[in-house]
């Protein structure tokens, strides 16, 4: 109860910050992937972990994902105008919640144009974990949204309920792999045979693959080897303010 109070208040007094964290491919950071953080007056820094829950249970999740994307869409607008951030895609988790609003493609592309964002550097992240109701609309909004130019990724892969059916219909651009699949990669045969059987399944069905939680040089070197080429972990950074994203793409990886 309290913290529900506690995060109305978050979004009326600008509490929330979104961090990037970089995904790299060939050497070079080619975009990012924002991450919420709440400034709590009295705890500090608090992840998403510990209220993303609660506001997913409450409507809260609809103004904090309306919040989120426009931070998102305006910092991409700024990044924009720096030759060297420009084509930088950021991907954006949003919730099944967010999804399934009758408003959801018109909320978006108004903020697209409220911000001068380039829908080709927006993508979207949705978690099969969420199950997805109503699958003919949610296909159809991720299709109006994606005739402009937003990428759609599907999040945590392997780790939810979502049958390769979904697979075949949702018009995805990109896997990720879930880190837990990464994290022992090296040591636990069955992962590696995961992680190689997602790059054969994303191959096959013509979409990008990313790895997150890639923390090692001997992991990447390992996905590598598994056709995975493109990484997000703490081996590059951990999830920084923007200010510090833009230094660390200003010098190069
Ligand atoms: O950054 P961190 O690992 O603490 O994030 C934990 C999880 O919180 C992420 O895996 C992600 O699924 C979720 N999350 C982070 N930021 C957002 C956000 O802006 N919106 C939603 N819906 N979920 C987020
Ligand atoms: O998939 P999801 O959006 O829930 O995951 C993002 C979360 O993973 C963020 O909370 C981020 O802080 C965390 N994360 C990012 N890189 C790493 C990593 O290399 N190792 C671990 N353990 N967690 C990571
Ligand atoms: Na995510
Ligand atoms: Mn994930």
């Amino acid at each position: 109860i309290q913290l529900v109070s506690e995060l109305r208040g978050a979004l009326d007094g600008d509490q929330f910050e979104l961090y990037y964290q970089p995904q790299v491919e060939g050497g070079r950071i080619v975009g990012s992937e924002a991450l919420l953080r709440w400034h709590h007056p009295e705890r500090g820094l608090v992840g998403p972990a510990e209220f993303i829950g609660i506001a997913e249970s409450t409507d809260l999740i609809l103004p904090i994902g309306a919040w989120v994307l426009r931070a998102a869409c305006r910092q991409l607008a700024r990044w924009a105008a720096v030759p060297h951030n420009a084509r930088l895609a950021v991907a954006v988790n949003i919730s099944i919640r967010q999804l399934m609003e009758d408003n959801f493609v018109r909320d978006t592309l108004a903020v697209i144009a409220d911000t001068g964002a380039d829908p080709r550097c927006l993508k979207l992240e949705i978690t099969e974990s969420m199950g997805i109701e109503g699958v003919e609309e949610t296909i159809a909004k991720m299709e109006a949204l994606r005739r402009h130019g937003i990428r759609f990724l599907l999040d945590d892969f392997g780790t939810g309920y979502s049958s390769l059916a979904y697979l075949k219909r949702l018009p995805l651009e990109q896997l990720k792999i879930d880190r837990s699949f990464v994290r022992d990669i090296l040591v636990d045969p069955n992962d590696a045979s995961i992680a190689r059987s997602v790059v054969a399944l994303a191959q096959a069905l013509g979409l990008s693959i990313i790895a997150e939680g890639v923390e090692t040089m001997a992991q990447r070197d390992k996905l590598l080897e598994l056709g995975c080429h493109r990484f997000q972990g703490y081996l590059y950074g951990r999830p920084m303010p923007a200010e510090e994203f833009e230094d660390m793409v200003a010098a190069g990886v």
